[in-house]
């Protein structure tokens, strides 16, 4: 039994479940990204990391814990990984983006659940991922309804602990967060026994900033007229960013793009001329839903920025690291992460400027708007995006879709008289 066999094995997951995942990964990887041309050396470490997803994280997760360490598991954007790496724990993001688990999150939810909740769900009941089976304790928030039911129901399986996000920006709103991210300080050291202080916090917020900077330089590179890298490529980047080590993910997405930046100067581009510009706004993708880049970049496209949670919203904007108090610390964190534009707020107009903004920045010929299917918060909002997009006069494509592969022809023909469309 090889090592990584062992590992499950004292997970307590059901490996032969896992064992059909583990026959579909390596085909879906050589499909989608090893299929591309031209990919930047730096591609080797992401590649490496998807190829043995199951391995080399979950195995330093439990070195980890081995040694005394907690793990978190978070689902959101707005969790503040500060928090967890300043009490000496480890932050790994678990939403599921996998049809694999859909069905085991079907047998406790409501088929018209959004497949991220249904895929989440199922990953932990049908004890199929070891992250989920490592997690110490998961941590929620009151972001769609969904979530908050689904919390409930994991929560007779694994310890849970809730923060409540609150639903408007408004000054006392901001002020409720700070509230919730002192809550959960107290969690996170009656978890680990550890103390938060200012001086660990502090190194904490810069170990995020650092990762954000990073995140940002890469983003940067995607503006240029000669794109350096796929979408798809910076799409499976940010989705690693979620679970990696952050001061590692950091390191290598630096060197990443130095060699971005050499190919810019160049000339070098992962697309041929004249092809179109793509931004994706909506919601989330987890790993591994590659499905839309994949289609778009396949189609003529060239997708250069997401306005989604694996996407721009989770790096833009750093942590102010200039406070001298814990409690200018806390309030810091809370105004950065209430920055974040999710579909779960109202009003949430500021998204729309993000995604006017980010369509100049990113000088785009066309927006595609894709929400998960019954994810109500970015059904609901796409009515505003779409008519702001059309104001501005930016070519528009919404799209409703799931994890499944069912409409994965109907997209390709849609996307690709989009994309012709734009002449
Ligand atoms: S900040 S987008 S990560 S909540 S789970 S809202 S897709 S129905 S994921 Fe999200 Fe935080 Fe917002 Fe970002 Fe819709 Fe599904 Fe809910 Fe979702």
């Amino acid at each position: 039994m090889d090592n990584n066999r062992k590992m499950w094995e004292s997970l307590g997951m059901n490996l032969e479940a896992h064992d059909m995942l583990c026959e579909v990964l390596p085909q879906a990887v050589g499909d989608v990204f090893l299929s591309q041309e031209n990919r930047p050396e730096c591609m080797d470490y992401y590649d490496m990391v998807v190829a043995d997803i199951h391995g080399i994280r979950p195995a330093e997760l439990i070195a980890h814990q081995e040694k005394g360490g907690k793990v978190f598991g978070t689902f959101c954007a707005y969790v503040p990984d500060e928090v967890i790496i300043a009490g000496g724990a480890i932050a790994t993001g678990l939403c599921g983006g996998s049809q694999f688990w859909v069905p085991d999150g079907e047998k406790v939810l409501p088929t018209n659940t959004c497949p991220l909740i249904k895929a989440s769900v199922g990953a932990r009941l049908g004890r199929t991922c070891p992250f989920f089976r490592i997690a110490d304790m998961y941590i929620g928030e009151t972001t769609c309804d969904g979530k908050k039911k689904a919390w409930e129901i994991l929560a007779e399986d694994v310890p849970v602990h809730v923060m409540e996000l609150p639903q408007m920006k408004r000054r006392k709103n901001i002020d409720a967060w700070a509230d919730e991210i002192r809550i959960l300080k107290d969690v996170v050291e009656e978890q680990t026994g550890n103390k938060v202080t200012f001086d660990n916090l502090a190194a904490s917020i810069e170990i995020v900033n650092n990762k954000r900077k990073a995140l940002q330089r890469l983003y940067n590179c995607r503006k240029s007229k000669n794109i350096p890298i796929s979408g798809t490529d910076t799409l499976v980047i940010s989705q690693i960013a979620y679970y990696d080590d952050p001061v590692r993910f950091a390191t290598m997405t630096n060197k990443l793009c130095d060699e971005l930046e050499k190919r810019i100067e160049d000339g070098v581009s992962v697309f041929a001329e004249g092809t179109k510009r793509i931004l994706i706004t909506g919601t989330p993708m987890a790993i591994p839903n590659w499905k839309l880049h994949n289609i778009i970049e396949t189609s003529g496209g060239a997708v250069v920025c997401e306005e989604t949670c694996t996407g721009t919203r989770y790096f833009e904007r750093l942590v102010d690291e200039t406070q001298d108090t814990m409690e200018g610390q806390i309030n810091a964190l809370a105004e950065r992460y209430m920055g974040i534009n999710c579909a779960c707020f109202t009003p949430n107009t500021a998204r729309i400027d993000d995604i006017l903004r980010l369509a100049k920045e990113y000088d785009v010929d066309g927006i595609i708007d894709v929400n998960l299917k019954f994810c109500g918060c970015f059904q609901t909002e796409k009515y505003f995006i779409e008519r702001a997009v059309h104001e501005a006069g930016i070519p528009y494509l919404g799209i409703e879709t799931d994890y499944t592969d069912s409409d994965a022809e109907q997209l390709r023909t849609r996307i690709s008289a989009f994309i012709e469309m734009m002449g």
